[in-house]
């Protein structure tokens, strides 16, 4: 595959220092291409680019921009397939899902806001004989700094909304996954976009995503990630007073109810437990179920993981592929250890070397869905976010106990309830201490609802109103006829 670059003031060029690193297929373990290593001084030269082209894109008109948006989501789902494609080796997820989820949501990211503009109004307040006009304005250059785990949806969740409401952009994928970003830049140039409004800088966190954070020419900044990264984000932006939205961990439960149809619902307490390799900061890594249907469940939950087809992701027929890397497969195998050294039991799967994936590399970074019971549930394991295929098995005997637990961890991101009684999922998920609660289902997204968490699990929400919010600054300005 050809080098992977920067992409500045509408051009494609290395690094200053000509640095690279390389990106790998985590299937194979062998390496794809390389991508810069970049450095403040690329950040520099793409802020430039991006201030030089701020007051010409400020001074569209909405409606010029909902028609750009139209034609990038034009673009994206012409191209679909090869994203599809770029995604699944990217990032070790099967074909099928970046076919169904990741390529799709980039499309509907742009689709959405291009619409959703219609909905932007100013909004007037009349009194003491004058009136008063909400004025929205551009931040000016925003800064997009975006995770592994699903890396073109998140990164254009963010692109739609900021350049919807006038911002230049310059944006930082994960260092493990710039192949979409990559292919994003290139539809772009085909469409001859403004240049310099949206500007691309690969490289590593500590060395780009930092420069980014402290440049103090980019005054709003989108972070998506780890809730440590999010703590070193937060203390450089805080004392530069930037305008912050922190989307951070989650170690979210899902809580099944002695009513619940298991029949029905427990292929989407599956799905919410292990999709993209339970790769997914919205995945229930707790599941916390009715004493009285505990062995029920646990059978019926054991059965439907070992029948999950986990191979090669490019595979039709693959369910599960990898975790995004040997170090993080290394990583989810640790808590595998300490769930065990805590006193848990692996119902089902384990590390690489107890259960194997079949037919697969050796170097991929492969593991088989794992569950634990037996642990406290707030023990590390059950309270520390793994963000792999691993979830912890626990039974409650009251309702007020089921919220206890759930409650009972750093993080506030998202959970599910699932029940026979829609009512009754309702009235317990309002005791949920998180920004998100599905009942009876997981991950239904309608995206002009707020996204985002509580306590560790983040800072701001972001989707619909919320995005159009975050990515423009307010003037009120108070008219009185003479
Ligand atoms: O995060 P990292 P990862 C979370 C998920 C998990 C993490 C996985 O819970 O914890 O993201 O993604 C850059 N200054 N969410 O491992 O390491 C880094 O290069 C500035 C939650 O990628 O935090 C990458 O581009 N930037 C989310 C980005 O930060 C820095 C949904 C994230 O990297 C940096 C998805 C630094 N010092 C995943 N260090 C949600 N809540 O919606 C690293 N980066």
């Amino acid at each position: 595959m050809e080098p992977i670059l920067n992409y500045i003031n509408g051009a494609f060029l290395p690094s200053t220092s000509g640095l690279t690193l390389e990106t790998v297929n985590p299937a194979t373990g062998q390496p794809i291409t390389t991508l810069p290593r970049s450095s403040a001084e690329d950040v520099g030269l793409a802020t430039k680019a991006a201030l030089k082209a701020a007051p010409t894109w400020a001074n569209t008109t909405m409606e010029e921009r909902m028609v750009w948006l139209h034609r990038i989501a034009d673009a994206l789902e012409e191209e679909a397939e090869t994203i599809a494609q770029l995604e699944s080796m990217d990032t070790g997820k099967p074909i099928s899902l970046a076919r169904s989820v990741d390529a799709p949501r980039s499309v509907s990211n742009f689709r959405f806001f291009a619409e959703f503009g219609r909905e932007h109004v100013e909004p007037t307040f009349a009194d003491h004989g004058a009136v008063n006009h909400v004025h929205r304005s551009p931040i000016g250059c925003v800064g997009l700094i975006t995770p592994w785990n699903l890396p073109l949806y998140l990164l254009t969740w963010k692109i739609a909304p900021a350049l919807l409401m006038g911002n230049t952009i310059v944006a930082k994928p994960s260092e493990l996954t710039p192949m979409t970003a990559n292919h994003l830049a290139k539809i772009l140039t085909k469409l001859n976009f403004p240049k310099g409004v949206f500007n691309l800088v690969h490289g590593l966190g500590p060395e780009v995503g930092q420069a980014i954070v402290e440049h103090p020419e980019i005054r709003g900044l989108s972070f998506t990630g780890g809730t440590a990264t999010g703590k070193i984000v937060a203390a450089t932006a805080a004392p530069m007073f930037k305008k912050l939205s922190l989307e951070l961990g989650g170690k979210n439960a899902t809580i099944v109810l002695d009513d619940a149809p298991l029949e029905e619902m427990m292929d989407g307490i599956v799905r919410a437990s292990f999709t993209n390799s339970g790769q997914v900061c919205l995945c229930g890594s707790r599941v916390l179920v009715d004493a009285s249907i505990y062995d029920r469940f646990k059978s019926m939950f054991v059965e439907a993981i070992n029948n999950i087809v986990v191979g090669d992701p490019s595979l039709e027929e693959t369910v599960m592929g990898t975790v995004i890397s040997k170090d993080h497969q290394a990583k989810v195998e640790s808590y595998i250890e300490l769930g065990q050294d805590e006193g848990g039991v692996v119902l089902t799967g384990g590390s690489a070397a107890t259960c194997p994936v079949k037919g697969v590399a050796a170097e991929g970074a492969f593991l088989r869905p794992t569950v634990i019971e037996g642990l406290s549930h707030t023990a590390r394991t059950a309270t520390e976010e793994i963000f792999g295929p691993v979830v912890t098995l626990h039974s409650f005997n009251s309702e007020q106990e089921a919220l206890d637990m759930a409650n009972a961890t750093d993080y506030g991101l998202a959970g599910s309830v699932w029940t026979a009684d829609a009512k009754r999922g309702y009235a317990f998920a309002q005791g949920m201490d998180t920004g998100i609660v599905w009942v009876n289902t997981w991950l239904n997204r309608d995206l002009r609802t707020p996204f985002g968490g509580v306590k560790q699990s983040g800072v701001g929400r972001e989707g619909g109103a919320w995005s159009l919010n975050f990515f423009s600054e307010l003037t009120n300005i108070c008219v009185k006829q003479p």
